[in-house]
């Protein structure tokens, strides 16, 4: 492969942030508490006890964000919602100080000429609706609904793509079944119900955003990490199979029409009482894009043990695994054949070294983002139409139950001044936007 490969005209380039991780101003301008709030306040739920309420504190430094986004060349900036903000009871009342909010945040991204793209729920739901039994009740995907309508309502006008959800998978799986993450339940039944639900809030959304947004693009954005056996025995190809159907068969399939995948459930026992007759046909309403957050791969053993880890690792203990990209996209379009395809999450938190002026030389997040980019690529020419591809993360930021211990970021985030400094991998990334290819390395 060559060393420097140009991508095909219009390809955009972003980056990519969520409310709860950034944001901070967690009791400013009417918003409630989210279930990440709560959450954050059991001891030792979060690695070093911290929370969400300052963050990067970008609730009131967002035009310095926009400034930044633009100085480093990018065209497209991906954020998400908090429902807390606009209708903090959870269903009910609009608060317009909350939409406020993004409303400034859209217009400042169009006056630098950067490209808006929201997603409506990346995890933090609010906890009121959790105290009703949150995702496992039916009733909050029809609050998402309504949520969704309010906030496309007063922004559709501007907002290039919305992608409903998030990685439903995490919210379901790691925050019902395993509970390392907010609400922290540890219920499979109650994932199996909160994953449909999601679903449905998913397929709900659709027409309202299609409604108040008639020239945006609408979809969702899944998680795929790909599943190898430990071995070749044949118990060890079970569980990975089973695993590749948990992870990511379940959201992927039904969205494209095909019911959920009837092996895992059956060998993950569940009973499917949740699903009513139309769901399944709301659930898989056409969608414009598939967005796609790939990291890692994963090996399965069926015993249950630690897989050896032959590939470097992250700080994430997540194994640098950059063909997988293409091997999910190919995957996915030779399956599903989806219009578009946007890459909404790819990056590598590393154990930053910063100098003394909070200057970071990541060349080992350069490398992960040019041999991922040049798997893109590859897809790309073996005939799979993707549109785009935004770095995770834009900052430093709240990585959820790791706190703010695993660094993702573009841009180091100095948390005791919160002041920004581009890492050399923002810079890297700002050329190849510019450029539109990947340089020589
Ligand atoms: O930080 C998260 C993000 O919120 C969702 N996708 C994975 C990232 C890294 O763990």
């Amino acid at each position: 492969m060559p060393d420097s490969i140009s991508f095909p005209r219009n390809f955009l380039w972003g980056s990519a942030t969520s409310s709860f991780q950034i944001e901070g101003a967690t009791d400013e301008d009417g918003r409630s508490e989210s279930i990440w709030d709560r959450f954050c306040k059991q001891q030792d739920a979060i690695a070093d006890n911290s929370n969400g309420n300052v963050a990067c504190d970008h609730y009131h430094r967002y035009k310095e964000d926009v400034q930044l986004l633009s100085s480093l060349g990018l065209q497209a900036y991906r954020f998400s919602i908090a429902w807390p903000r606009v209708i903090p009871a959870g269903t009910g009342a609009i608060n317009q100080k909350g939409l406020d909010f993004y409303d400034r945040l859209v217009d400042e991204l169009l006056n630098a000429n950067i490209s808006p793209y929201a997603t409506l729920y990346h995890w933090d739901l609010p906890q009121i609706l959790e105290d009703k039994n949150g995702w496992v009740n039916r009733d909050t995907a029809y609050a998402f609904a309504d949520y969704t309508k309010a906030v496309v309502d007063r922004l559709g006008d501007r907002v290039a793509s919305w992608a409903t959800l998030n990685e439903p998978f995490v919210s379901a799986s790691l925050g019902y079944k395993t509970g390392e993450h907010a609400p922290g339940r540890k219920s499979p039944t109650d994932s199996f119900a909160a994953a449909h639900h999601l679903l449905l809030a998913h397929g709900l959304a659709m027409p309202v955003i299609r409604e108040f947004a008639p020239k945006s693009d609408a979809g969702i954005v899944l998680n795929f990490t790909p599943c190898y056996p430990a071995t070749d025995s044949a118990e060890d190809k079970k569980a990975a199979n089973t695993t590749d159907g948990w992870d990511n068969r379940w959201y992927v399939e039904p969205i494209a029409g095909l019911g959920y995948p009837a092996d895992a459930v059956e060998a993950l026992g569940w009973d499917q009482k949740e699903i009513q007759p139309d769901d399944l046909n709301i659930i898989s309403t056409p969608i414009d894009f598939l967005g796609i957050n790939y990291y890692t791969r994963q090996l399965q053993r069926a015993d249950g043990k630690e897989p050896v880890k032959p590939l470097p690792q992250t700080d994430m203990g997540w194994e640098i695994y950059p063909q997988g990209i293409y091997e999910t996209l190919t995957r996915l379009h030779n399956s599903h054949g989806f219009k578009k395809y946007f890459i909404t999450e790819n990056g590598a938190a590393f154990a930053d070294n910063a100098d003394e002026s909070d200057f970071v030389d990541d060349q080992n997040r350069v490398d992960y983002f040019h041999d991922h980019l040049q798997q893109v690529h590859r897809a790309i020419q073996s005939g799979v139409p993707v549109n785009g591809y935004f770095a995770w993360s834009l900052f430093d930021n709240f990585e959820w139950a790791f706190g703010y211990e695993k660094r993702f970021g573009l841009v180091r985030v100095n948390y005791e001044t919160l002041e920004r400094v581009p890492k050399a991998s923002a810079l890297w990334f700002g050329e190849v936007a510019k450029s539109n290819q990947i340089p020589e390395r």
